[in-house]
C-alpha cells in the first residue's frame, strides 16, 4: 500500500471553508450581528410563549446561551474537536496531532472519561471552563516546546470521550462541548464507519455545520491491501445521504503518525480567521432558528379577503335580509298595501357551519398549537348566531309612503277628468280649445297614473337599496366582532413570532 497516496491527500471536492482575515470594524459589525440575532431569537421565544413545545423551547434557550457565552469568550480562538465512537482513535489522533501524548489511549473500552485539549498560544480558560475541561485535562503547547507550530496558534483542540458508549455522562459532555466548537474532527474506523447513531444523531443533525467539519478515517493501517478506496468511497456515499455532501474526508493512521500533516493543514486553514467563531454561532442559530421555525407558518391567511367576503354574504342571506329588500322594492310596484318581510338570526346549522369554514381558513398553514388556539379564541356558535341576529333586526326598515303618489294620482285624475267634463258640455265654447281642453285632461289623468306608480316604484327601489346596505353593513360589522377580531388576535402574535424568526 502506497502510504503517501493513500493517507497524503484529502478525499473529497471541499476544503475546509476559507477563511479570510477580517478587519477590526468587520469583525466588530459581525459580533454586533450575530448578537442582535441571538437577541431576536430569545425574543421570538418569548414572544411565542406556550406556541413552542416546552422542551423545544427551553432547548433553544440553552442554546443561545451558550452560543452567547461562546462569542463573549471565544473571540479570538478557534476550537476543534476530535469526536467519534470508543475506540476510533481519538485520543491516538490528538497526540499525534499535537505531538504530544497527553491524552490517554488504549485498549480498554471507553478510554477517555474526560475531555482533554492542547492550547496553541491562546487564552483559552474561559472557553474551556464553559466546556467543562478540568484544568488538569489541559495543556498548553506553548509551556512544553516553545519552538514549533506556531502556525496553529490560537487552536484548542479537544479529545473528547465518545458519544456512542454505555457510560450516558460521556454523551452529555459531548453534547454540551457541541455546540461551542468551531471545527468538528468526526474519527471514524473502518470497522464502524457506517454506525447508525453517529449517522443519525450527530452527522446528519449537524448539516448547518458542514462547513466546518472533517471527516478522518483512521486506521487505514489495518485495512487490507487495496480496499481502502472503497471504504472511502462508501464514507463518501454515506456523508452524502447525510447531506454533508463535499466536507473533506482524511484517510489517516494515528498510530503510524501518517496522514496526519494534511489534517493539520486543514486546521490551518481553519484558524486563519478568528471569525470562525462568528460562522460556527452563525451556523448554530441557523439551526435553532429552524428548529423554532417548524412551530410556526410562512405567513398568516388573509383575513379581510374573499373568504371575508363570501361569509359575510353567506350570513346576510341566511338572515332574510334580501327578501325584506325584496318585498319593500315589492311593496313599490303597487299602490296597494303589501305585506314587509322582516330579517332575523341565522339557523344554527348554518352558523356552525360557517363558523368552521372560516375556522378552517384561519388555520390553514398554521402548526397545531396555534390552529387550537384559533378555534379557542373564535365564539361558540350560538354566540355568533345571536349577535348577527341582534345586529340585522336593529337594522331600521325603511317605509315606502303609498299616500304621497296616491294623493298625487287622485288629484291628477280629479283635475284631468273634469277638464274633460267641461269640454264634454261644452265649455269653452269654441270648438277648438274644446278639444285641446279634453285632450289635456285625459293626457293628465293618465300621465298622473303614470307618474304615481313610477314615483312609487323608485320609492321602493330606494328603500330597498338603503336597507339592504345598512343590513349589510351591520353583519360585516358583526362578523368583524365575532370572527375577524379575535383571529386577529392569534394571527398578529404569529406574525410577531414569525417575523423575529426571521433572522
Ligand atoms: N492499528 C491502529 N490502531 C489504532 C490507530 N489509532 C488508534 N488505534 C488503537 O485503537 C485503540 C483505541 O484508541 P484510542 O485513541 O484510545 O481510541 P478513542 O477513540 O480515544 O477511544 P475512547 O477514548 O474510548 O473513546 C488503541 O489501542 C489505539 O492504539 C490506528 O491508526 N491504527
Ligand atoms: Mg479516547
Amino acid at each position: 500500500m502506497s502510504e503517501g497516496n493513500q493517507t497524503g491527500t484529502a478525499y473529497g471536492p471541499g476544503q475546509t471553508a476559507a477563511y479570510r482575515t477580517m478587519t477590526f470594524e468587520e469583525r466588530s459589525s459581525a459580533i454586533n450581528g450575530v448578537m442582535r440575532r441571538l437577541d431576536r431569537l430569545r425574543g421570538a421565544i418569548d414572544q411565542g410563549g406556550d406556541f413552542f413545545d416546552p422542551f423545544l423551547a427551553a432547548r433553544a434557550k440553552e442554546e443561545i446561551a451558550s452560543a452567547e457565552e461562546r462569542v463573549r469568550a471565544g473571540m479570538g480562538v478557534t476550537v476543534a474537536a476530535l469526536a467519534g465512537g470508543t475506540g476510533s482513535g481519538k485520543s491516538t489522533l490528538f497526540n499525534a496531532l499535537s505531538g504530544l501524548s497527553f491524552a490517554d489511549a488504549g485498549e480498554l473500552r471507553p478510554t477517555t472519561e474526560q475531555a482533554s485539549a492542547c492550547v496553541w498560544n491562546a487564552d483559552a480558560d474561559a472557553v474551556l471552563d464553559m466546556i467543562g475541561v478540568h484544568p488538569s485535562r489541559r495543556i498548553d503547547y506553548h509551556s512544553i516546546l516553545t519552538e514549533g507550530k506556531h502556525d496553529l496558534d490560537s487552536l484548542i483542540l479537544l479529545d473528547l470521550p465518545d458519544h456512542d458508549s454505555v457510560e450516558v455522562k460521556h454523551s452529555v459532555l459531548v453534547d454540551q462541548a457541541l455546540p461551542l466548537v468551531d471545527i468538528l474532527i468526526w474519527v471514524l474506523d473502518p470497522q464502524k464507519y457506517a454506525d447508525h447513531l453517529i449517522h443519525e444523531s450527530y452527522l446528519s443533525a449537524m448539516r448547518e455545520r458542514r462547513d466546518h467539519m472533517i471527516v478522518v478515517v483512521n486506521q487505514v493501517d489495518t485495512v487490507p491491501e487495496g480496499g481502502l478506496p472503497k471504504i472511502l468511497d462508501d464514507v463518501k456515499m454515506l456523508l452524502e445521504r447525510d447531506g454533508l455532501k463535499g466536507i473533506p474526508v482524511f484517510p489517516v493512521s494515528a498510530l503510524n503518525r501518517t496522514g496526519i500533516d494534511p489534517v493539520l493543514e486543514a486546521l490551518r486553514t481553519a484558524i486563519q480567521g478568528t471569525e470562525s467563531v462568528i460562522a460556527t454561532t452563525q451556523a448554530e442559530l441557523d439551526g435553532i432558528r429552524r428548529r423554532l421555525s417548524a412551530s410556526v407558518g410562512v405567513r398568516e391567511p388573509e383575513l379581510e379577503g374573499e373568504v371575508f367576503n363570501r361569509i359575510t354574504n353567506s350570513l346576510v342571506e341566511a338572515t332574510g335580509a334580501p327578501a325584506v329588500a325584496q318585498s319593500l322594492r315589492q311593496a313599490g310596484y303597487t299602490l296597494g298595501e303589501t305585506a314587509i318581510a322582516t330579517a332575523d338570526q341565522p339557523a344554527a346549522s348554518m352558523v356552525v357551519a360557517t363558523r368552521d369554514s372560516w375556522i378552517a381558513h384561519v388555520k390553514s398553514g398554521l402548526p397545531d398549537r396555534w390552529q387550537e388556539a384559533v378555534t379557542k379564541a373564535i365564539p361558540d356558535p350560538e354566540r355568533i348566531r345571536r349577535t348577527v341576529g341582534g345586529a340585522v333586526r336593529q337594522v331600521s326598515v325603511p317605509s315606502v309612503n303609498r299616500w304621497f303618489p296616491i294623493g298625487l294620482m287622485i288629484t291628477g285624475i280629479a283635475i284631468g277628468v273634469a277638464a274633460v267634463v267641461l269640454a264634454a258640455f261644452g265649455i269653452p265654447e269654441a270648438m277648438g280649445p274644446r278639444v285641446v281642453l279634453g285632450v289635456v285632461g285625459g293626457a293628465l289623468a293618465i300621465g298622473s297614473i303614470v307618474l304615481a306608480r313610477s314615483l312609487h316604484a323608485r320609492a321602493g327601489r330606494r328603500a330597498a337599496q338603503r336597507y339592504e346596505a345598512d343590513a349589510v353593513g351591520a353583519i360585516r360589522s358583526a362578523v368583524e366582532r365575532m370572527l375577524v377580531e379575535p383571529a386577529e388576535i392569534v394571527l398578529a402574535r404569529h406574525r410577531q413570532v414569525r417575523e423575529s424568526l426571521q433572522v
